[in-house]
């Protein structure tokens, strides 16, 4: 393998190039990035720019290697700059790029969900995982003429307006959950209960019995940082939302297809009355979905009343990326070898801090990890907020300079690719030895 660069020492981490294109960037985008989570505020730096990436490494404008542990924040599954993947997109791309008119593809890409997610009979297809979020309550609210949401703290789902209230990811990162812009009205349906406390959802369909919607949630949550679902949980919300003819949605825009074929629904054996799915879906290009009981879907435009759209839904493009990749996950299946590789880079990073002697607890889900500077469990968002961000933030940089690229943020998980070697992973736990010696040392 070639390796990364060897370690620098971070006064030495000079980046003339990125540092050259924030300036230019901050004059022209807002904050320099097009979205938040990849700005480096909350580890106190500038962005890298990226220049190219291929398998597990990111490449930067500056000339410097880094084994990538973003993915993409969680599309990359295959590693980046997959052949066959690119070679399907080469090849819709001689055909034309968008006919706002239906195509084969998309037909071959909605049987192919609908056979690998159990909850999944009909599916449709938007560009991003807020549209698909925002177009299931949308359907949920008019199948079950209920105007409530019941959401967990610490779960991000995009940036709909009713869902950005005490939401995880960049809307934590940046202490701003509740978003100016975002008006009283918006999310006064939006009720909001810990994530792992099916009691308090519980109370909350009882308080508003007959009001409520739909269960929306992360099934296994990304975006607070990765927090696992207590056993039993997913099926007492099952039990919750049948009892009050409520809809289950999960949030499945970065567990689906990555924790299993089928997703956490799969994993967990709990089936939800709705899927939102992204990221894997759209193999890299912008495309999600949202997807049901066929009596459920049956009930959107044009085949029923509940109206979404979108010109560049089932882009031929993003569907020949996606249907590559989901052909090649469910052929070539990397699941154990993801789960072998992701569960050593889990006991190494433990290893690691505990030798250094930092409180903290590393949660994983197949390829999807946080280290928590936090001295115990991680079960809900109250408890990811007491991680020592400060902590996470040096290791962040000390990682940085010997070449992996993890999340630039304590609230978000990382992710575990196939392209991933043993080397790279074991590079990944010996750069966090030093790193973590470096943060112990002060
Ligand atoms: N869901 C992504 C990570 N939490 C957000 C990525 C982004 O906003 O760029």
């Amino acid at each position: 393998m070639t390796r990364p660069r060897p370690p620098l020492s971070q006064p030495d981490f000079a980046l003339p190039q990125s540092r050259a294109a924030f300036a230019r960037a901050v004059r022209a985008i807002p904050g320099g990035v097009n979205s938040p989570a990849r700005a480096f505020g909350a580890v106190g730096g500038e962005p890298i720019f990226i220049e190219r990436a291929a398998g597990a490494y990111l490449h930067d404008i500056d000339g410097r290697r880094y084994i990538d542990y973003i993915g993409s924040w969680g599309p990359m599954i295959l590693g980046h700059a997959h052949p066959r993947v690119n070679a399907a997109v080469a090849d819709a791309l001689t055909r034309g790029t968008s006919f706002g008119a239906p195509t084969t593809l998309e037909i071959e890409i909605a049987e192919t969900t609908a056979r690998a997610v159990p909850s999944v009979e009909k599916v449709r297809f938007t560009s991003s995982g807020t549209e698909a979020v925002m177009s299931a309550v949308r359907v949920a609210r008019g199948v079950t003429g209920r105007p409530r949401i019941i959401k967990m703290t610490g779960c991000y789902h995009g940036h709909v307006d009713a869902l950005l209230v005490q939401a995880g990811s960049a809307a934590t990162t940046l202490g701003t959950p509740n978003s100016p812009g975002v008006t009283a009205g918006a999310a006064v349906d939006t009720l909001l209960c810990p994530f792992n406390d099916a009691r308090a959802v519980e109370r909350v369909l009882e308080q508003h019995a007959g009001q409520v919607a739909a269960i929306l949630l992360e099934p296994i949550a990304g975006n607070m940082g990765l927090v696992p679902p207590r056993t039993g949980y997913l099926e007492q919300l099952r039990a919750l939302a049948d009892r009050h003819g409520t809809l289950l949605i999960f949030d499945e825009v970065m567990t689906g297809f990555r924790v299993a074929y089928g997703g956490a629904q799969a994993l967990y054996g709990v089936t939800p009355d709705m899927t939102t799915l992204g990221k894997i879906i759209g193999g890299g290009l912008p495309a999600a979905a949202y997807g049901g009981k066929a009596a459920i879907m049956d009930q959107v435009s044009p085949s029923g009343p509940i109206f979404q759209a979108g010109t560049l839904s089932g882009n031929p493009l993003a569907m020949a990326a996606g249907l590559t990749t989901l052909e090649i996950l469910r052929d070539s299946p990397p699941y154990d070898r993801l789960e072998a590789i992701s569960a050593r880079l889990a006991h190494g990073l433990d290893e690691a801090a505990a030798r250094a002697g930092v409180p903290h607890v590393v949660q994983r889900v197949g390829s999807m990890l946080t280290l928590f500077f936090h001295g115990g469990p991680v079960p809900d968002y109250e408890t990811a907020l007491r991680s020592d961000t400060a902590l996470f933030s040096r290791f962040f940089w000390e990682m940085l300079v010997r070449g992996v690229y993890l999340p630039c943020s304590q609230f978000e998980a990382a992710f575990v690719s196939a392209a991933h070697s043993d080397d790279d992973i074991e590079y990944t736990i010996t750069a966090a030895r030093e790193s973590l010696a470096a943060c112990a040392r002060g």
